[in-house]
């Protein structure tokens, strides 16, 4: 983290250990993915399935969803499955948009992608099949304290964030965009918050459900979420450009590559490093109202632009 950083500063005297909780956080959610996931005949959609889902990935996403329920008063039993579907839905989408049809990468998450293991169709399989099970799990899986009715919100909110009105629809846009110099900022917005704040938002929203969030809660959540979801594509862009492949666990200089606009190709990597910052610090005045009880999702907005990959 950065000398400057206030908030570091802040949370080091509230005694908050950011490194011991994520790392505490992504192994109870590597657990409990791991069990979601028995390989049983035909093994190989199974073994796809847990290949990109398992032993990879920062788990941002779930980590966001249960630090949520946590801080409106809910439990991690309660949103667990919330989480996992969440992340089964972000690898998803990461073995689609590695496909050849789209973004054609060979490494993700520190190895081959789906398709350079198993081939295009059982890739393209394995990240159907996850999304289907990510709802089903939802469904299925929520503990029986949690009234019904939560998870059908959940269910409505996980699918918009993802269809056309979520992330299909930014991703449609990134790949008209792609080769075009003239990408307006507005058009860049539109992509990015849809193809990595949608998700992203929903992550919160749903674990902010699942604990029985009020209407001003949700109002809250979301502004936060926004803040961070715009922050995290700032630092995704700016890493593209200095992080090495090793770091990154996938092919750095794509977007210079595929010649797409960026936040800093548009406003350099200083000036976009500021704004993810400040956007940031804004996303942490959102949860003031939670005194204490937002220090860990604070932490988290803060690891989102601080991290190296
Ligand atoms: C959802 C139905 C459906 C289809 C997918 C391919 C596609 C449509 C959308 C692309 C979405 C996409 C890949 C957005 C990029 C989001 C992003 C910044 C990913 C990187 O996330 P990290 O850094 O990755 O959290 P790890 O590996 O740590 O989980």
């Amino acid at each position: 983290m950065v000398a400057t950083d206030n908030f570091q500063k802040k949370s080091e005297q509230a005694r908050f250990n950011l490194a011991a909780y994520l790392k505490e956080r992504q192994r109870l959610c590597d657990t409990a993915l791991d069990q979601a996931i028995p390989v049983v005949y035909p093994e190989k959609i199974y073994e796809a399935m847990r290949y990109s889902l398992l032993g990879g990935g920062k788990r941002v996403r779930p980590i966001l969803c249960l630090a949520t329920s946590e801080m409106i008063g809910g439990t991690l039993e309660m949103t667990m499955p919330t989480a996992c579907a969440v992340e089964m839905i972000h690898t998803m989408s990461l073995i689609h948009d590695d496909l050849p049809a789209m973004d054609n990468d060979d490494y993700r998450r520190g190895k081959f992608t789906s398709h350079k293991v198993y081939g295009e169709d059982i890739a393209i399989l394995a990240g159907d099949s996850l999304l289907a099970l990510a709802f089903e799990f939802v469904a299925t899986q929520t503990p029986k304290n949690v009234p019904s009715e939560r998870s059908l919100q959940v269910i409505a909110r996980l699918g918009k964030a993802l269809g056309a009105a979520g992330l299909v629809g930014g991703q449609v846009v990134d790949l008209e965009s792609e080769g075009k110099s003239d990408i307006s900022l507005e058009t860049l917005n539109f992509i990015h918050n849809h193809k990595t704040t949608a998700l992203l938002e929903a992550c919160v929203v749903c674990g902010g459900i699942t604990a029985g969030a009020s209407a001003e809660d949700i109002q809250k959540l979301t502004r936060y979420s926004q803040n961070i979801g715009l922050a995290f594509q700032i630092i995704d862009d700016i890493l593209d450009i200095t992080a090495t492949q090793e770091k990154l666990g996938k092919t750095p200089g794509k977007d210079l590559k595929a010649e797409k606009v960026t936040y800093p190709s548009l406003w350099g990597i200083e000036e976009s490093r500021a704004k993810a910052q400040q956007l940031v610090e804004e996303a942490c005045v959102e949860l003031a109202f939670y005194g204490d009880k937002a220090i860990p999702l604070q932490a988290i907005a803060h690891f989102i632009i601080n991290r190296d990959h």
